[in-house]
């Protein structure tokens, strides 16, 4: 048993930052009784949130062109659960693991199971890998997976997404996540819609074998690796094809998966109302699949989508029962910082949609009022919500302020010394 966080380091840190949190904590809550919110309903609303950290996130990432690995790195997926423990114990709303697999497939899944629950975590989606090829595999995803020209590669890439759905059904998990890198680079190169009724054909024999309590999400990607064309372009190929495929099939949101400047709040209020939002990969991006930490280039945009996701919860949308994911794996910073500061911001977008004044919002509404309509968003979106935040955190037995009680623990070094450096097995290759 390596270096752990314990709960009683949190409390001590915390008992230096209490005294602010609840001086900052109670002239918050006096400003939010004028305008007649109720701060521990919000808080209430923070501690309830849940977000899934995915084990890939863990590991340092690379770009396309080089990998960095940082120290202490986990090394199997056991010490990435490790990680994502002491993630869930400074924030408090991260139980859910998101595994991929070859990378993180378990020789004893009985034993992982074991493992994750003793840390209180809990599988959350599986997500296979049929866009790159693996030591000792028998054909070739050079040229597609689930798409691909060839009935063989197309039964291989099947067998994967099988071998994902009976492992996950022995890990509890919800859900099972289809990526697939297939498209064409030139144009010419792929039939379009021959390709499509191949791939809808493939998944249409993953979602029979798909087992009862799990639903599959489907995740669409406009380019990359791809860079002329690919088969699940845009959500509304995925809207289609989760429709064809049938009721436990739903489109998942990857926000790096867009042109710039698309409206994806729009697409995710589509995808609610037609009741096929599967959920999210949470990220952010400047350009294109950067996957940067949530918030940290729109936070805008973040709250603006959790605007449509709080307005679907208050109105009680049928069917809607969004799964968020987190999705990133860059070069630069501690994983555990950047998956920690992602939860924390998609909070702080989740406790801002829910202190819009959805009656003020729809009475601009309906009198086409486009600046007190605006006025009303950013009333919210300007609220500085932290000290609900960390009151949520503090509440939960987590950190006051988690960056600062990680760096304070010493967790890196510990693990650096414990995890003597191999070539790491961060996310594989670095096309993602
Ligand atoms: C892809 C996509 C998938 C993720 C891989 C690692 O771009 O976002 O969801 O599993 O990267
Ligand atoms: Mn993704
Ligand atoms: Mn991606």
């Amino acid at each position: 048993m390596g270096f752990q966080l314990s709960d009683s380091f949190i409390a001590d840190e915390n008992r230096r930052l209490l005294a602010w949190l609840l001086e900052d904590y109670e002239s918050l809550g006096r400003r939010l009784a004028r305008r007649g919110v109720e701060v521990e309903r919000l808080t209430e609303r923070a501690m309830a949130f849940r977000v899934a950290v995915p084990s890939w996130g863990v590991g340092t990432g690379g770009t396309r062109f080089a990998r960095f690995p940082g120290p202490g790195e986990p090394r199997d997926v056991f010490e990435k659960l490790e990680d994502c423990e002491t993630i869930l114990k400074l924030v408090r709303v991260t139980p859910g693991i998101s595994l991929h697999i070859p990378w993180d497939r378990p020789e004893r899944p009985a034993e992982l199971k074991a493992f994750a629950q003793a840390r209180g975590l809990v599988f959350d989606s599986m997500n296979s890998n049929t866009f790159q090829d693996q030591p000792g595999q028998r054909l070739s995803y050079k040229f597609g997976s689930l798409s691909h020209t060839d009935a063989g590669v197309r039964r291989q890439a099947i067998e994967h997404n099988l071998e994902c759905l009976e492992l996950g059904g022995k890990l509890g998990a919800r859900s099972h996540t289809v990526w697939i890198g297939d498209g064409g680079n030139f144009p010419g190169q792929v039939h379009f819609r021959r390709a499509l009724d191949r791939y809808l054909d493939s998944l249409r024999r993953i979602y029979a074998a798909l087992p009862e309590k799990m639903r599959l999400f489907i995740e669409h990607k406009l380019y990359e690796p791809a860079f002329y064309s690919t088969v699940l372009n845009d959500w509304g190929t995925s809207y289609y094809c989760a429709r064809e495929l049938g009721e436990r099939a739903l489109s998942l949101v990857d926000l790096g998966h867009h042109a710039p400047n698309v409206n994806i709040e729009m697409i995710v209020a589509r995808l609610v109302q037609l009741g096929k939002l599967a959920g999210f990969h949470f990220n952010d991006s400047k350009y294109g699949d950067d996957d940067l930490d949530a918030g940290s280039i729109r936070p805008f945009q973040l709250f603006l989508i959790f605007n449509e996701l709080v307005d679907a919860e208050k109105e009680a949308v049928a069917g809607f029962e969004p799964s968020y994911m987190l999705d990133q794996s860059h070069n630069v910073t501690d994983p555990i910082e950047s998956l920690m500061t992602s939860a924390v911001e998609l909070v702080r977008a989740y406790v801002q949609a829910s202190l819009v004044d959805r009656a003020a919002l729809e009475a601009h509404q309906e009198r086409n009022d486009a600046t007190l309509a605006l006025h009303t968003l950013k009333q919210a979106f300007t609220t500085d919500v932290g000290p609900i935040l960390a009151m949520a955190r503090y509440r939960a037995g987590g950190a006051i302020d988690p960056v600062a009680s990680y760096r304070a623990s010493g967790y890196r070094a510990r693990k650096a010394e414990e995890r003597p450096s191999t070539m790491g097995v961060g996310t594989g290759a670095g096309i993602v």
